[in-house]
């Protein structure tokens, strides 16, 4: 560290130059990350209040009460107003919380498993090793769809949560919530529905017609959501949210921290310190957009998912994956050859999308930084690729 403060116009020149190879998401580059640029309006709110501090609630009782607020809100928005819940770092804090709840409220199984389609995301496999869970995963059939027989094989009396996704990480495919939920009608299982990524797109597209199976509260035996404002939401970054239909559970396993400067409060978040400003920015976004100011900004980003998957089903060399549910493309090759060449090539011309090995594909993420123009420049490199590698 150096003795004297420097200049904040000299600061911004070093971290000009320091932060110039970081991809942006207007140049059109990012074609595979969930992430986007959040919502002006949310940038501007969030610089007023970041010092406000959720760990110790008692000390920020407005910030604390908009959360709830705010929670009751996307429970309205996901088949349930009677909700409680919380914001998180992520998706992976929020599914961690989750699987540390399905363990709890079984205390009387020795070796607790949980059950989950093998294209869940990753974070299942971390919590499970955090918390000496052992996952069962279920296969896809072909088409990428769960095997729901095989799902239903794996469940036995060591279970103690199921997981069904809306949005894979993959594809963006929603897996049967309503056929994994008959799975533990009348058995003490807890389920929980991942929708870090479908969470803030799915209800949208149900108001524009789209046929979208139930995923949400509206299915009875559905305990608990993730759904992440700082994906599909345009909340900063980071945040993620965790929804229960059930209040008692929250009280039932936090932590009790007495010595909080605001009072006595429980705590069942993994991080201590929690960021105020990034719940009331995403309160502000939500308050100014409305459902018809998403409904725009996910129409677009379903139009341009459309050019996309015209364009591939007319290159040759190339297929979709499957046909998309939402705004998340897969491209394989058509003959069966691995995938890791083109993907190697794409991003040697700074096209970052996301390479799924195990399912020979990869993935587009048409997030709402992403236009049309730079779609078209990407397949007009795809289409030279190809032909280079003698694909086509
Ligand atoms: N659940 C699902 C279905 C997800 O897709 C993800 C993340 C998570 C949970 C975990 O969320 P957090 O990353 O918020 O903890 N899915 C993205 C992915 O793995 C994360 C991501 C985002 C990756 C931006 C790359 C990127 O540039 O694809």
């Amino acid at each position: 560290m150096q003795e004297e403060g420097l200049r904040k116009q000299e600061i911004l020149k070093l971290l000009e130059k320091k932060l110039q190879n970081d991809y942006t998401y207007e140049s059109g580059s990012i074609l595979g990350s969930m992430c986007t640029e959040p919502l002006d309006f949310g940038k501007e709110i969030y610089n007023k209040f970041v010092s406000k501090n959720l760990g110790d609630p008692g000390l920020f009782l407005g910030t604390a009460k908009l959360e709830e607020e705010l929670v009751k809100e996307i429970g309205e928005l996901f088949g349930c107003k009677d909700i409680i819940g919380t914001f998180t770092t992520g998706g992976s804090e929020a599914n961690l919380i989750a699987m540390r709840i399905a363990k709890k409220l079984r205390p009387d199984i020795k070796n607790p498993e949980v059950v989950l389609p093998i294209s869940a995301h990753i974070s299942f496999d971390k919590a499970a090793d955090l918390l000496d869970i052992k996952v069962r995963k279920a296969r896809l059939k072909p088409d990428f769809s769960l095997d729901l027989d095989h799902y239903e094989s794996l469940i036995n009396n060591n279970t103690c949560g199921v997981v069904g996704v809306a949005g894979t990480t993959s594809l963006g495919l929603i897996d049967p919530i309503e056929a994994i939920g008959e799975f533990t009608k009348n058995k003490d299982i807890f389920f929980h529905v991942d929708a870090a990524f479908g969470g803030f797109i799915l209800p949208f597209l149900k108001r524009l017609n789209y046929n979208i199976p139930s995923w949400d509260f509206s299915v009875e035996s559905v305990d608990s959501i993730t759904a992440d404002p700082h994906k599909m939401g345009l909340g900063l970054i980071p945040s993620g949210g965790y929804l229960v239909r059930d209040a008692s559970i929250l009280t039932k396993i936090g932590f009790q921290i007495p010595y909080l400067a605001g009072g006595n409060f429980k705590h069942f978040h993994i991080v201590g310190t929690r960021p105020g400003g990034t719940i009331i920015a995403f309160w502000a976004i939500i308050k100014s957009l409305g459902i018809k100011g998403f409904i725009k900004i996910i129409k677009k980003c379903m139009d341009n998912t459309g050019y996309l998957v015209k364009r591939i089903s007319e290159i040759s060399g190339v297929k979709l994956a499957t046909i998309p549910v939402m705004n998340i493309v897969g491209i394989t090759t058509e003959n069966g050859e691995s995938i890791c060449k083109i993907d190697e090539e794409l991003r040697n011309k700074n096209w970052m999308l996301g390479k799924f090995e195990d399912f020979n594909l990869i993935r587009v993420v048409i997030m709402p930084h992403v236009e049309k123009e730079h779609l078209s420049h990407f397949l007009n490199d795809l289409e030279l690729i190809l032909k280079k590698l003698r694909i086509s």
